[in-house]
């Protein structure tokens, strides 16, 4: 029986696809999806992966047919066809990588903007909260706003990463924690925070449902809430609460990187970068520090601990029994009358910091303090 080529090339052709939507689809390769936001991240993957499946499939099945088909017979000596170019082939084979590559890009692009990373002009609705506003009527304020930037520089709407920087320290627990170091302002891009996923297309314009400062240092991430005050080496999220997590780092460049959410962001010195997301799944995922920052970065690893509103909240409420019970065991003073150094004196070996960096940070506290022993 002779079945005519182009049968068989039809054949070929749906058996590829076939086989190329399932590798798409039954990979395997990725871990849970824990966040909103990976679903979408996965749909491209997916088919980015169904792509270079028949691509693939197809490059390595014409050169072994071909390799098989037309090998050297015995006894034949004659040299093969002089076949030069052949334009309707080079427009095939130049035009479908094309179609595919914009194709890919318009839909990645797509991507992007759904989980919020679209908004180059964006800005914090950190920017326009009570603190903020209390804060530029802050003695200083005004003189700083000269030496640093001309004040129409900044157009309405715009965030400088000062600002982000200023609002995320007024937490005193974040205050500590991140050392001293003078915020690069206004670069690259003239007051905006960059770089930034921020919210979705629905939540735009809307604040965030809870803030957690994040800091980057060698080699640890040390997160602090300033809503509660609570300051930990892993970072506990309530599922279905879209949470804004502000980074930065003390040192030298670090990368804030949670496979489970398929979200990475730099934690850069002197700079705030900015992720917000929605934890959706219930569980334990890793932390990874995704920049080589120094011969420990390998061993920079904590975990987020993704729960329940019940269970986040019962963490809460004895992150806080905890911390008052170190500070009356410690010293039996009214803990409202300590500086923040004296305060976070019991965590700063859990924080792999030492405590005489805390009170370098404070020189004034130090001077108090030394006066009256
Ligand atoms: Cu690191």
């Amino acid at each position: 029986m002779n079945i005519p080529s182009s049968i068989v090339t039809m054949l070929a052709g749906i058996l590829l696809t076939l086989v190329s939507i399932w590798v798409g689809q039954n990979h395997g390769l990725l871990p849970a999806e824990a966040s909103k936001e990976a679903p979408l991240i996965d749909g491209l993957f997916n088919t980015m992966m169904t792509i270079s499946t028949g691509l693939f499939l197809l490059v390595v099945g014409v050169l072994i047919y071909s390799a098989f088909k037309f090998r050297q017979r015995p006894g034949d000596e004659a040299d093969g066809p002089p076949v030069h170019g052949n334009i309707p082939l080079e427009i095939l084979w130049t035009g479908i990588p094309a179609i595919i590559v914009l194709g890919l890009s318009i839909y990645s692009f797509e991507v992007y903007n759904a989980i919020g990373g679209l908004d180059p002009m964006g800005h914090s609705p950190i920017a326009h909260s009570k603190a903020a506003h209390q804060m530029a009527k802050m003695p200083g304020a005004a003189i700083a706003a000269t030496l640093d930037t001309p004040p129409d520089s900044i157009t309405e709407g715009q965030t400088r990463n000062q600002d982000i920087q200023d609002q995320a320290v007024q937490d005193p627990a974040t205050a500590s924690v991140r050392k001293d170091l003078p915020q690069k302002k206004d670069a690259p891009t003239l007051g905006t925070t960059s770089p930034r996923i921020g919210p979705t297309p629905e939540n735009q314009g809307m604040p965030p449902e809870f803030v957690v400062n994040a800091t980057g240092l060698q080699y640890a991430w040390i997160f602090t809430y300033p809503d509660t005050g609570i300051v930990s080496g892993e970072l506990h999220l309530p599922v279905g609460r879209e949470v804004l997590l502000n980074i930065s780092a003390n040192d030298v460049l670090h990368a804030f990187w949670v496979p489970e959410y398929r979200l990475k962001q730099d934690a850069v010195p002197g700079r705030q970068t900015e992720l917000r997301f929605t934890p959706s799944l219930v569980g334990e995922y890793p932390v990874i520090c995704a920049e080589l920052c120094g011969p420990y970065h390998g061993a920079m690893k904590t975990k987020v601990i993704a729960q329940t509103e019940a269970d986040f909240n019962a963490w809460v409420a004895e992150q806080k029994v905890a911390s008052a019970e170190g500070l009356g065991a410690a010293i039996a003073t009214n803990p409202s009358d300590r500086s923040t150094d004296e305060f976070l004196a019991p965590y700063t070996h859990e924080m792999g910091i030492h405590a005489d960096l805390l009170k370098q940070l404070h020189p004034s506290s130090e001077g108090s303090h030394s006066s009256a022993s």
